[in-house]
């Protein structure tokens, strides 16, 4: 049976701001926690990127002319208020948004634009970051700002992937500052985001400007690795962490008690102290959980979780090194993934039915979520120009093919299932920048070979093109 599309289904790329535009010295542009982080690091730069800061209006010609329709970008916070703070505008950065919007309308693609997209001003990461009250003080002002400059904007996003920031800086520690096990920290700062979230969704509601406003969630479908009472507790362990505090506070404005009682078994288990919350902030949420437009679900991959005791490890898989990467936490459990489960060179499991799976179950658990679109979904894949190239090679990505029609067919169940999903974005529209691997995981519907920055369109635009135009997935 041929499985289609709902016909007012929108397919879009996707993009981040610092993942994309390079030129992170230029116009005036302020400091980010990753800048001198990178440079010390040593391993990759942030500059080129994709230099989409120069090249957008070319990025924005191929998708016109390969079917995409919508593209996520964000903006670069502090390239409007280079620390962050509102005392310091610098209308350059105004300036190139402006452009870039006017870009999107003139090839007929709507932007949905992120405030937030992991790229904190480096002063405000430096008091702390999310877990800092000015930080969300001014995490407000520049949303304000932003929503009255630019009214070509119907689309805006707060946050992209609150939980997996929170997670990476205060408990895998691939995020600056590099923190491990700070499982307090990494809970409070979701309560935090939550709330930055919840206040900005109702200050925009407040100003009546007639667009839609939603958050982005990385959304990891997690299975017991077995059918034991153990390993299922330990899957409701790593829910909590990863999925639920965050599902709840945004989607609910609330917290279950089920939700706070596996939080705090995880606190107590690392002998940390409870995230804060007030009833203020409770408030917030509810209000703002309510009026919330859509919610944007970002699946690549699915966990199973054993019960596990030990000391907390963790090992990032950085360089696609096929089975390195280790999850063991202490108070959650370890992840293991059954016989026969696909993997990336960079341990993602291939398993469409997760991204069904999370899709139902924001439908069947969430009911106030009007609306969901896919914000990110994709392979990351190890490719290169051959020798031999000209201008109008085509790249051949069979496995992207394969991976996007393994993951559109699961979608169009979820959306037989009565799953509201309005649209899909893919991770990425072209190859970019990748904050822990640099440039040798490519995700892009176009090719960028990153020295001459030349573009070249993958097999996968041509399927992607296809796909946009028929709404058929063959
Ligand atoms: C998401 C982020 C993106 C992007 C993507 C792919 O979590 O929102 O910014 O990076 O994952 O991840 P990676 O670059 O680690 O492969």
């Amino acid at each position: 049976m041929m499985l289609k599309l709902p016909k007012d289904f929108i397919m879009g790329g996707a993009s981040a701001a610092y993942q994309v535009e390079g030129a992170t010295k230029e116009d005036g542009k302020g400091k980010v926690l990753w800048d001198d982080y990178l440079e010390k690091q040593g391993r990759f730069s942030p500059d080129p990127a994709a230099d989409f800061y120069h090249k957008y209006d070319e990025d924005l010609a191929l998708s016109e002319k390969y079917g995409v329709q919508a593209i996520r970008v964000s903006i670069a916070w502090s390239r409007i208020f280079p620390n962050g703070t509102t005392d310091k505008l610098e209308p350059r950065g105004v300036e190139y948004y402006h452009k870039l919007f006017a870009s999107c309308k003139k090839h007929h693609i709507i932007p949905f634009v992120t405030l937030h997209h992991f790229d904190t001003p480096l002063k405000l990461h430096e008091i702390g970051d999310w877990l800092s009250p000015v930080m969300l003080d001014s995490f407000v002002d520049y949303a304000k700002y932003c929503f009255k400059e630019f009214p070509e904007v119907k689309y805006w996003i707060t946050i992209n992937e609150p939980t997996s920031m929170a997670i990476q800086q205060h408990v895998s520690g691939t995020f600056p500052p590099g923190e491990k096990d700070r499982f307090d920290k990494a809970f409070q700062a979701e309560h935090n985001q939550n709330v930055a979230h919840a206040r900005i969704v109702n200050a925009y509601k407040n100003m009546n400007l007639g667009g839609q406003i939603g958050v982005v969630h990385a959304l990891q479908t997690v299975y017991p690795f077995s059918d034991s009472p153990a390993d299922k507790h330990a899957a409701k362990l790593q829910d909590a962490f990863e999925n639920r505090l965050y599902l709840d506070g945004t989607l609910a404005g609330k917290y279950s008690s089920e939700t706070i009682s596996l939080v705090k078994e995880i606190l107590d288990a690392n002998n940390q102290p409870m995230f804060k919350s007030t009833e203020e902030e409770m408030k917030e949420l509810d209000k703002a959980a309510h009026q919330l437009d859509f919610v944007g679900v970002n699946n690549y991959f699915s966990k199973w979780i054993k019960a596990y005791d030990g000391d907390s490890e963790t090992v990032h898989n950085g360089t696609g090194a096929k089975g390195t990467s280790v999850s063991r936490l202490h108070g959650i459990g370890e992840e293991r993934k059954p016989d026969g489960i696909e993997t990336t060179d960079w341990d993602w499991s291939i398993y469409p039915k997760g991204m069904h799976d999370i899709l139902m179950r924001i439908h069947d658990e969430y009911p106030l979520v009007p609306a969901t679109y896919v914000t990110e979904n994709g392979i990351g894949l190890k490719e290169s120009l051959p020798s031999n190239a000209t201008d109008d090679t085509i790249i051949d990505d069979p496995k992207r093919i394969d991976y996007l029609r393994k993951y559109f067919a699961a979608i169009i169940d979820a959306i037989n299932d009565g799953a509201n999903v309005k649209g899909y974005f893919i991770w990425s529209l072209q190859d970019q920048f990748s904050w822990t691997n640099g440039y040798s995981k490519r995700y892009g519907l176009f090719f960028v070979d990153f020295p001459t920055q030349k573009r070249y369109v993958k097999k996968s635009a041509y399927w992607f093109k296809k796909l946009s135009e028929t709404h058929e997935l063959e």
